[in-house]
């Protein structure tokens, strides 16, 4: 990444105050959390880069990385002079990544509400995974929205593989589409693939070299910001359902093909194909 000079100015955060629920009033008590997965080394670090440069003049931001024996990335971005190098923090997980974003948040959520803390009001925290393979996504319990990375490099073919980040993660993003002559990869078709793949969901080819495609990431990330904030998205869980209760006591966890209802959620999507609201066993509504 180019270097910028190191002069950081912080930004008159859009959440300026936390709700006074004494008053009536509604409204988001803390900033969202934007998660960023996907298989190793196919430009996360790179797409929260990109992040920082088109949004922290006008919004307030933090950054989490996870990596598993490093804090490689956070001194990547750091070095990159994106953001106060104070507002990036690494987790270094010990374990694979998925654990530490989905099986045990414990890690992870601390060092969120630190930095939420120090440097209250936030607006918005990216938190990183580590590089891990198509199973991975996060928690709802730790972030509000997700994003899924993949790149050409790892071939055109991927998009079709599968999983819950390519399937049901907020956002998929093809990355790196500069390399696409190089290593015989279709971007249309990938991400024609990438749509039929997600039931229609909301596909961003991506390359830093490509101003209007990172212009699409930032717009797509301030839309979902707004509807956060105005209490439109609920966090989805892109992985298996959890076993839950039931209020007649019913404990079940969507594992049988019999299940005899859905938590459906109406999506956003990008009016590429697909329904709108999708039935599907394995969706929660809202976690209450
Ligand atoms: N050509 C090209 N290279 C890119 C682009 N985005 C990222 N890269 C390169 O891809 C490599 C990996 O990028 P990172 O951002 O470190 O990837 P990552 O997913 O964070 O990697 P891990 O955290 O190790 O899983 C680096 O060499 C980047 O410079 C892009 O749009 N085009
Ligand atoms: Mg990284």
């Amino acid at each position: 990444m180019p270097e910028r000079p190191r002069t950081y100015q912080t930004p008159r955060p859009v959440l300026r105050s936390i709700p006074d629920h004494s008053t009536g009033s509604t409204g988001p008590t803390r900033p969202m959390r934007l998660g960023v997965a996907g298989p190793v080394g196919t430009g996360k670090s790179s797409l929260i880069g990109l992040l920082c440069r088109q949004l922290a003049d006008e919004l307030s931001l933090g950054v989490i990385t996870n990596d598993i024996y490093t804090d490689e990335d956070a001194r990547m971005l750091r070095a990159a002079g994106v953001l106060d190098p104070a507002r990036i923090r690494a987790v270094e997980t010990g374990a694979c990544p998925h654990t530490a974003i989905r099986d045990d948040v414990t890690m992870n959520l601390l060092a969120v509400e630190d930095l939420e803390r120090d440097f209250a009001p936030l607006d918005l925290v990216l938190v990183e995974s580590g590089g891990d393979n198509l199973t991975a996504t996060f928690s709802p319990a730790l972030v509000d929205a997700q994003i899924f990375v993949l790149d050409v490099a790892g071939g055109g073919d991927v998009v079709r593989k599968g999983g819950p980040g390519i399937g049901r993660a907020d956002l998929l993003v093809i990355n790196k589409t500069d390399l696409a002559p190089h290593v015989g990869v279709d971007v249309g078709l990938m991400t024609k693939e990438g749509r039929l793949a997600r039931d229609g969901r909301t596909v961003i080819p991506l390359s830093r070299t490509d101003e209007e495609s990172v212009a699409q990431l930032r717009e797509w990330v301030l839309r979902i910001l707004d509807r956060y904030r105005t209490g439109r998205h609920v966090a989805l869980d892109p992985g298996p359902m959890a076993p839950h209760v039931h209020a007649d006591g019913t404990v079940h966890s969507h594992q049988d093909a019999e299940s005899d209802h859905t938590h459906d959620r109406t999506d956003e999507h990008d009016g590429s194909g697909g329904g709108s609201n999708v039935g599907h066993p394995g969706r929660v509504a809202s976690v209450r």
